[in-house]
């Protein structure tokens, strides 16, 4: 008989049968590595319809950010899984392990096949700088090389959702919609790339506290959607924001843009703030930080800030403007998003 936790895993199960049929079962290489970008949600997924399949209650909107990889390699070995992240072996037992282990489950070719993953993140894990869904993408695509199994991007973002919702979302550059679909099975929810490019656009991280959260934005999206009665206004909130953040890229309007990014996160902490027991996860330093960006825009810069399920920010702005922001905000880490191409 299955245990309890088997027959969670079966729907996906079941989403991985449908991908890989008809693929042919090679014997997996010795060792695969590949990468994968980590991504900024501009309009935030929050709340999930399926927790077993990581479907969620709406879609979402993000930003891919350029040169900055989880490289994840992968080697086929004898029992148990070992994970290894920047350089640090996690113990057995941990949390981080316990996950990865059960998503590989869904792809052994035999009982007693095991896994070694070493994986490099170029922000601090598990900060609410999203590394864990530049994580998952990687390892699929590393799951993909060392199977050769040869999928192509949508196949790769259904996958990639079955280990963390937003992990979707890293499998392409620029900016990304997850699609929510409607599916019960989730065969329809997966991310795609927009047709738009921003060359000049610019997101700062801001490290206020680079220390593991308190509370996995897992369990934090739960108790959200259970318990805060602010959370039925926010799918309504973000099929708006949804469609005014489409066309603040496509126009590169960087106002409405900006206003839309920050309220959205805003809307997305007022809803845990209701929660019961409340979510609150900025900290003292985030709400000077967020101060400062406002008091900026109120002398004329144009700056936005965004959070995710941590203390630290996120900053959108201009090329133009980088000497400005850099001079307000010391050492701050400028990376370019919004993908290359013509102006
Ligand atoms: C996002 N976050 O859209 C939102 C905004 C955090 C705040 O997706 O349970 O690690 O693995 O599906 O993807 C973080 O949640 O959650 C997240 P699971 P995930 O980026």
């Amino acid at each position: 008989m299955s245990s309890p936790e088997d027959r969670q895993k079966d729907p996906a199960r079941a989403t991985v049968r449908r991908i890989l049929a008809g693929r042919e079962t090679h014997s997996p290489a010795a060792r695969a590595e590949a990468r994968a970008p980590v991504n900024i949600a501009l309009v935030k997924y929050w709340g999930k319809r399926d927790d077993r399949l990581n479907l969620p209650v709406t879609s979402s909107l993000s930003v891919s950010l350029a040169g900055l990889d989880t490289e994840t390699e992968i080697r086929v070995c004898g029992k148990p899984d070992r994970l290894e992240l920047d350089g640090r072996t996690i113990e057995p037992e941990a949390p981080a392990l316990r996950r990865l282990s059960g998503f590989l489950d869904l792809f052994r070719t035999s009982p007693d096949m095991a896994f070694q993953v070493c994986s490099r993140n170029p922000v601090p894990t598990a900060a609410g700088f999203a590394s864990s869904a530049s994580g998952f993408a990687a390892l699929v695509r590393a799951l993909d090389a060392l199977f050769a199994w040869r999928l192509d991007a949508r196949e790769l973002s259904l996958l990639a959702r079955l280990g963390s919702g937003s992990a979707c979302r890293s499998l392409y550059e620029g900016f990304v919609e997850w699609h929510a679909g409607t599916r019960p099975d989730g065969m329809d929810s997966h991310a795609l790339p927009l047709p738009y490019t921003w060359p000049n656009l610019r997101v700062g991280l801001w490290t206020v506290d680079a220390g593991e959260k308190v509370l996995s934005s897992r369990e934090a999206m739960q108790r959200t959607v259970l318990t805060s009665p602010l959370y039925s206004a926010w799918p309504t909130t973000v099929e708006a924001d949804l469609a005014a953040m489409r066309e603040a890229i496509r126009t590169r309007a960087i106002g409405r843009f900006g206003e839309t990014l920050e309220g959205n996160a805003l809307a997305m902490h007022a809803t845990m703030l209701a929660a019961r027991p409340a979510i609150f996860y900025p900290g003292a330093g985030s709400l000077e930080a967020q101060q400062r960006v406002r008091a900026a825009r109120a002398d004329g810069l144009p700056v936005w800030f965004s959070m995710d399920a941590g203390p630290n920010l996120k900053l959108f702005f201009l090329e133009p403007d980088r000497a400005a922001i850099g001079a307000l905000f010391p050492g701050l880490r400028i990376v370019p998003a919004g993908g290359s191409g013509a102006n």
